[in-house]
Order: structure tokens, then C-alpha cells, then sequence
């Protein structure tokens, strides 16, 4: 069945057009800082959302028109919609995709049968995979739709629930790694607890670095070589979700000894969830040497749960380019569209434009940021900050020589060194509006 056959490969364009087909800003071979733009932003459709992602909201039922879709859990059916989302992909022109394993294919009556269809599609995704060149960034299982989770999966109170999601979970990264995915990502699900009053929280989350520990050595025994993330997420679905934002994730890491194993894979809305910016999270995976992906999306300022939006915020998609930037770019992560469209899009081009708007916005912030990096202002601002550090007491204090007997000293015999420098935000805010 043809399905995208009205909306041509999207080209760039340039920033005049007025098509909604083309990209304004994305011009994938177009350098900066001597890399293309396609290098720098590795974009990824998530198949979820994009594919599987009805409409539904807990007042109403789905609303997306799909006609390729008969709504059958077959496997054909399955199969089919697999060749549309390549047949999206490739005319989008993003180079990587990302999936779940129950997003792909129908679950079966039992877990040897779900494996069986998760094959049947990884075989369809494969071909497709070899016909166009499209890759795929992350794989991952999800341990959180069937009722069988609702305690959780890793740290599920029952020690049989833990078997079946280490089963799921070697499945998935045996196909992920079957598909020459770049990354496996572990995102909590129902990690977390409702009350603590019927929670050893202790014990759960030693299950949880038990459970990754496993994937770890298992990684190894198949030789997959991807990198493996986890993925932060504050207040849903749980009360509490232990892995609930880049800090705490990284002390989890740290003190089960897996910080060498993961990184992480930040997400806009889960950041704001957390009651911090994307930027905020950005850099503190980002000093840990931890930024591994950005699941690119947005939320909405007066909601408070994950709208999971198309990102179309300029000064927040430049902010995670500098960060990402600074660091010296992404190697195995991407930006990945872990978005839906709203379910008053109920067309299948709202697809188009969303990732198209999605593309160049992103595109807009790496230039942005970019700009603001050879302009040098911004810098120059922050560096100046920070001048007395590079004095002569600022390197003693950095390389510890000193104690707070020496310094007490200094002190004693110098002026009050109040108001030294100027935060200059106003200013830096009009450095930004010149050039966003
Ligand atoms: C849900 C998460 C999920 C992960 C993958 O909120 O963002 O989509 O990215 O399991
Ligand atoms: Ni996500
Ligand atoms: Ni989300």
C-alpha cells in the first residue's frame, strides 16, 4: 500500500522556503566546525511514538489515521508497518532509528512465542535496514507495558518477574546486536516504588545494579560492543522512580561500580520533570564524562506530566548543542525524536512535519551555538569570571597546596574581596538574542 506516496524526499531548501516539505536550516553535508551537520546531530525516529503511538489520553481513544495499519497484533501486520516506517525514514532522511522490542512485534502467549515474532520482524527490519542504509542507534525492551510488571521488573518484589525481564532483556540485546545497533538503553519503566511503606527500597535497588551487572557480563559473552545507557526519568509512572535524574543516576552508577558500563541517555521533558532545565543536565552528565544521547523532545510548561512534544524551543536546542559541542560532539548517541505528535495531528504528514520541525530546530541551535563559540564573547564572559583562579593563590588552591590556615592568612592581610566581578546575565542574554 502506498502511504507517505504525496510527500517527496525532503531536501534542503534554505531558510526562504516557504515548502513545509523541505528543511530550512537541517543541510546535512553543510560544515560546522569542520564536521556536517549530519555527524553532529545523527538524528533517530523512535519507532514507538512514531509508529505505534495511537492517541490515546486517559479521557479518549486513539485518533490516528494509519491505513497501513489492519490494527491486528499480527505478525504480517507487524511486518508491514515495519516497511512503512523504513518507507518514512528513508524520505525524512534520518540516519537511525530506535525501538523497543513490543513496539516492533506482537507479544505471544508466551515468551518463547514473542521471541519468535520479535525474529519474524527483525528479519523485515534487517532487509530494510541493508536496502536504504538506515541504522539503528539504541534497542531496548519494554519491561513496563504488561500487567506482569506492575511492581516492576528489576526490582520487581518477585524474584520470578526479575527472571522473565533478564530473559526479555538478552533477547533484546541479541537482536540489537543482530541489527548492528550502535547502543542498548535501559530506561527504569516501573523502577521505583508507589509507597515506601510496602518498599525495601535497599534491597530493590541492589537488585536493579544485580540485574545491569548481568547485561554487562552478557554484553561481553556476545561480543556487542554498543554502548549501553541508562535513561534518567523523575514522577511517572511511579511516585518515585529510583533512576529520577542525571545526579542520582550517576551516584547509582558509582556506587555499584557500573559507571564505566553506562552512560546516560538525557531526555528534555524528563529533565524539566525533574525540576531542572535540559541545559542542567546536559552538563552534569556531561562533567562526569557521561553525556552518551538526548532523547529530543520538549514538555509543556503547564503540564505536569511528560507531553513528550516535537522539541521547537531554540534557546533550549542551542543550549544542548553547546553543551554537546563543548564536550567534542556525540560518538555513539544521537538525537533521538522520543516525541508524539499531539492527538488533534492525527494525519500521517503531521509525522512529517514534526520531525522536519524537529530537524531544523536542532540545526538552528548547532549554528547557534556554533556562533556563539567563534564569536567568543560568551566565553570571554565566563573565562573573565573565573580570572582570579588562574592567579597565583587561585592555582596554589586548585593543586592543594593550601589549607585553611594559609588562607586564613591570605584573608588577614588582604582587601574584602567583595563584589569582584559582574554576573554580566543581562548582557549574556542579549549575546544570545543577537544571535539566535
Ligand atoms: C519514557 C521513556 C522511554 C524510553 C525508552 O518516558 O522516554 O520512551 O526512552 O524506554
Ligand atoms: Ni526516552
Ligand atoms: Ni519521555
Amino acid at each position: 500500500m502506498p502511504t507517505f506516496s504525496d510527500v517527496p524526499k525532503i531536501a534542503y531548501e534554505g531558510p526562504t522556503s516557504k515548502n513545509p516539505f523541505a528543511f530550512k536550516h537541517y543541510n546535512p553535508e553543510e560544515l560546522v566546525e569542520g564536521k556536517s551537520m549530519a555527524n553532529h546531530l545523527r538524528f533517530s525516529v523512535v519507532y514507538w511514538h512514531s509508529f505505534r503511538g495511537t492517541g490515546a489520553d486517559p479521557f479518549g481513544m486513539g485518533t490516528m489515521l494509519r491505513p497501513w495499519d489492519d490494527g491486528s497484533n499480527s505478525v504480517e501486520n507487524a511486518q508491514n508497518r515495519a516497511r512503512v516506517a523504513f518507507e518514512f525514514i528513508e524520505k525524512l532522511g534520518a540516519p537511525y532509528y530506535a525501538f523497543h522490542d513490543r513496539d516492533v512485534a506482537p507479544e505471544g502467549a508466551t515468551l518463547a512465542e514473542s521471541n519468535r515474532n520479535l525474529d519474524a520482524v527483525v528479519k523485515v527490519l534487517k532487509e530494510e535496514q541493508q536496502r536504504t542504509g538506515i541504522k539503528l542507534l539504541w534497542g531496548t525492551a519494554c519491561l513496563f507495558a504488561n500487567p506482569r510488571f506492575v511492581h516492576g521488573a528489576a526490582t520487581s518484589p518477585n524474584s520470578d518477574v526479575f527472571a522473565y525481564a533478564a530473559a526479555q532483556v538478552k533477547k533484546a540485546m541479541e537482536v540489537t546486536h543482530e541489527l548492528g545497533g550502535e547502543g542498548y538503553t535501559f530506561w527504569g519503566g516501573r523502577e521505583g516504588y508507589s509507597t515506601l511503606w510496602n518498599t525495601d527500597m535497599k534491597r530493590e535497588l541492589d537488585h536493579l545494579a544485580r540485574f545491569l551487572h548481568m547485561a554487562v557480563a552478557y554484553k561481553k559473552e556476545i561480543g556487542f560492543t554498543g554502548q549501553f545507557y541508562i535513561e534518567p526519568k523523575p514522577r511517572e509512572p511511579t511516585t518515585h522512580q529510583y533512576d529520577s535524574d542525571a545526579a542520582a543516576c550517576l551516584n547509582f552508577l558509582r556506587e555499584h561500580d557500573l559507571i564505566d558500563h553506562l552512560k546516560l541517555n538525557l531526555e528534555t521533558n524528563h529533565a524539566t520533570l525533574a525540576g531542572h532545565t535540559m541545559f542542567h543536565e546536559c552538563e552534569v552528565a556531561a562533567a562526569a564524562g557521561a553525556l552518551g544521547s538526548v532523547d529530543a523532545n520538549r514538555g509543556d510548561e503547564l503540564l505536569g506530566w511528560d507531553t513528550d512534544q516535537f522539541p521547537a524551543n531554540i534557546y533550549e536546542t542551542t543550549a544542548i548543542m553547546l553543551t554537546i559541542l563543548k564536550m567534542g560532539g556525540l560518538t555513539t548517541g544521537g538525537l533521538n525524536f522520543d516525541a508524539k505528535l499531539r492527538r488533534e495531528s492525527f494525519e500521517p504528514v503531521d509525522l512529517f512535519h514534526a520531525h522536519i520541525g524537529g530537524m531544523d530546530v536542532f540545526a538552528r541551535g548547532l549554528k547557534a551555538a556554533a556562533a556563539l563559540r567563534a564569536d567568543g564573547r560568551l566565553g570571554d564572559i565566563v573565562k573573565n569570571r573565573y580570572a582570579s583562579w588562574d592567579t597565583d593563590l587561585g592555582q596554589s588552591i586548585e593543586s592543594g597546596k593550601e589549607s585553611f590556615a594559609s588562607l586564613e592568612k591570605h584573608a588577614l592581610g588582604n582587601d574584602d574581596p567583595i563584589q569582584h566581578t559582574s554576573g554580566r546575565q543581562e548582557l549574556i542574554e542579549n549575546i544570545l538574542n543577537e544571535t539566535i
